[in-house]
């Protein structure tokens, strides 16, 4: 499912635009190699943990986090390179989030990214670990050798915050299966289990770039309300989409009873809603002007999504 979207919002995202995202994510997936290869060297006799790291942390995602990092360090006049170890650190806890996500005790399911998911190929336990390594090595990277001090205390403060948030969010996601959908709480789930985490990413970049606290301000803005966005419609996928297309079981939240933006508005509603929500967060880029075109076309990417 593509939601309708004007002419002039196709054009934003068509293109030299896409070109650029592409460039983007090969940057993301290079760097994620080489934090791979150092899994890799070392010593885990027996061990299938690289493997299960690495196969849910190379295929087939759309790194909207990682990008949102270093565009967000960019906009602020930045180098993006700067940003790097924000936007493979917030790659391993979203990724991490997703294998934990998918286990049995909690979501259970069997299909991400059109791949099994991590559980089914190399087994419960390491799943867990391999969720475990994420997590632990995210701060890692925030925090090694040759990063300056105080960038890596304020990064490992925002992160931490975005993950806390993540949990609390799930926490009340899994609490609120099979009770009558009620709004407060789809915002509550909405706005912690989703958009804390791409606020974070918004402002690990603008951080980067050394921007002063309202930048950080109105970055984060922009995040929380894309994040917002971004979770109506994947609530509007799972209700409308294919199995083939989303490369994950469409059709869970109903048969589960999930609090969803569907289950509360219906499908117009939360269409109409997720277009208000992409417009506040525009709407928060105006003060830096046009030199936040891409994040402004990254809104309209995550509202065009069709998986
Ligand atoms: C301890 C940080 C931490 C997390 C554990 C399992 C859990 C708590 C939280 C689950 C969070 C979750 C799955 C949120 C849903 C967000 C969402 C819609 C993810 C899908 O993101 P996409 O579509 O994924 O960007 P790709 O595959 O493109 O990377």
């Amino acid at each position: 499912m593509s939601l309708p979207v004007d002419d002039a919002s196709t054009a934003a995202v068509s293109g030299e635009w896409q070109r650029w995202l592409e460039q983007q994510r090969k940057w993301v997936d290079a760097a994620i190699s080489t934090h791979l290869n150092e899994l890799k060297s070392h010593p885990q006799p027996h061990s299938r943990l690289p493997a299960a790291v690495e196969y849910s942390l190379t295929q087939g995602g759309k790194r909207l986090r990682p990008v949102l990092v270093l565009e967000s360090c960019r906009v602020c006049g930045g180098p993006s390179e700067r940003a790097l170890p924000a936007a493979i650190a917030v790659e391993c806890v979203h990724t991490f989030s997703l294998i934990h996500d998918d286990l049995p005790a909690l979501d259970d399911d069997e299909l991400r990214r059109g791949r099994p998911t991590n559980h089914k190929v190399f087994g419960e336990a390491m799943a867990l670990l391999a969720g475990d390594w994420l997590l632990a090595h995210a701060f890692a990277v925030l925090s090694a050798d040759g990063i300056d001090g105080q960038l890596a205390a304020d990064w490992v403060r925002m992160l931490s915050a975005g993950a806390l948030g993540m949990v609390v969010g799930q926490g009340a996601d899994i609490a609120g299966e099979g009770r009558p959908a009620d709004a407060e709480l789809v915002e509550f789930i909405h706005l912690h289990k989703t958009a804390r985490l791409l606020e974070t990413c918004c402002r690990m970049g603008a951080r980067a770039a050394d921007a002063p606290a309202e930048t950080l301000e109105l970055l984060g803005r922009f995040g929380r309300c894309l994040g917002q966005a971004f979770q109506v419609v994947d609530d509007l996928l799972d209700r409308t989409g294919s199995t083939a297309r989303l490369g994950k079981r469409a059709g869970k939240d109903a048969d589960v009873s999930k609090q969803t933006y569907p289950a509360v508005y219906g499908v117009d509603e939360s269409r109409a809603r997720a277009r208000q929500l992409v417009e506040s967060a525009v709407q928060a880029l105006e003060p830096l002007g046009p030199r936040a075109e891409r994040l402004h076309s990254l809104a309209q990417f995550v509202i065009m999504r069709d998986r």
